[in-house]
């Protein structure tokens, strides 16, 4: 991550060192905030922010079922997105909106507290490694569970169910793996700890359902990539010895984009490289979010 010069706080553009936050901010103490990630590409031409509306639309549902009141418009933040990339004269680079219930009363209750919105824009290469990226990761099942659908709603990004997610990242980076895949409650396949899931058997894609994982944005870009290319997807839950006999597994989100998985449990996935659907899906994902395959695609907002 680069620190960039700006970052927008409740409706002012402030210098990145100031903007700070109350020690006491309900947020910090209770996770009682909601966030996105959103990316921005650029080609020799033009910069786009990739599925704008759509992440500031999952960020007011997560909002909703937080039941966090945002002060602001949609609209309002996704202008003050654009002009955040102007101001900072970035291109390709990641978007966190964060959303953080502030100061006041002290306990669970959070009151009439503040509602605080910041978005943040930097420079962020890939998040599995560029190495991971081309000739995939080495993950291990997660000894963490994700939580039940009853104590983390899994609609919403709510910063503190991230705490399950950071719990197990550190078990896998600590154990020598790149990521940690984790199982549901009762014991099926449910993602990553910041990406969906997908296996790929004689030519079938096969992803968790979105029941008791997040709605993923780029997941559903994955879907599409082979609808379009005539590839059956099943929406189906799945045991971790699927994941070792698949022919590839792969993980799609923002900030992971699409990272092949060459290893599960120690056990190679496949030939241990990345696969043929793996590779055309990650080619094709990438050619739309730069606008290479087609610039005027409604899922992108030119700066
Ligand atoms: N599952 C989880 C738990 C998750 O956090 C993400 C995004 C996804 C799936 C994929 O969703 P989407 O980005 O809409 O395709 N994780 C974000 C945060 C990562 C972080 O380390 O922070 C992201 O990719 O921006």
């Amino acid at each position: 991550m680069e620190k960039s010069k700006y970052i927008w706080y409740n409706g002012k553009f402030v210098p990145w060192e100031k903007a700070t936050t109350h020690v006491l901010s309900h947020g910090l103490h209770y996770g009682s905030g909601i966030f996105e990630g959103i990316r921005a590409y650029s080609n020799k031409k033009d910069t786009y922010i990739f599925r704008l509306k759509e992440h500031y639309d999952r960020f007011y549902n997560s909002a909703k079922v937080a039941f966090i009141k945002l002060p602001y418009t949609q609209k309002i933040l996704e202008e003050a997105t654009i002009k955040l990339l102007k101001k900072n004269g970035l291109k390709d680079c990641y978007i966190r909106p964060l959303a953080f219930i502030g100061e006041g009363a002290i306990g669970i209750n959070p009151g009439s507290n503040k509602v605080n919105i910041i978005i943040a824009a930097f420079k962020w290469g890939t998040y599995l490694g560029d190495e991971g990226v081309r000739k995939g990761i080495r993950t291990k099942i997660s000894s963490f569970a994700r939580m039940g659908v009853n104590s983390f709603m899994t609609k919403s990004k709510i910063s503190g169910n991230y705490i399950n997610s950071v719990f197990a990242k550190r078990e896998a980076l600590l154990s020598g793996y790149d990521e940690a895949l984790m199982l549901d409650t009762d014991g099926y396949v449910a993602e990553g700890t910041g990406e969906n899931i997908f296996i790929v058997r004689d030519g079938v894609i096969k992803t968790t359902p979105i029941t008791t994982v997040l709605e993923g944005i780029t997941r559903n870009c994955v879907l599409s990539i082979a609808k379009n290319n005539n590839i059956k997807v099943i929406e189906q839950k799945f045991t971790r010895d699927e994941l070792y006999i698949a022919d590839e597994v792969f993980l799609s989100g923002t900030a992971a984009e699409i990272t092949p998985v060459r290893e599960v449990d120690n056990r190679k996935i496949g030939k241990g490289k990345p696969g043929k659907i793996t590779k055309m899906i990650q080619n094709q994902y990438l050619e739309m979010v730069k606008g290479i395959s087609n610039p005027n695609n409604p899922y992108l907002t030119k700066i």
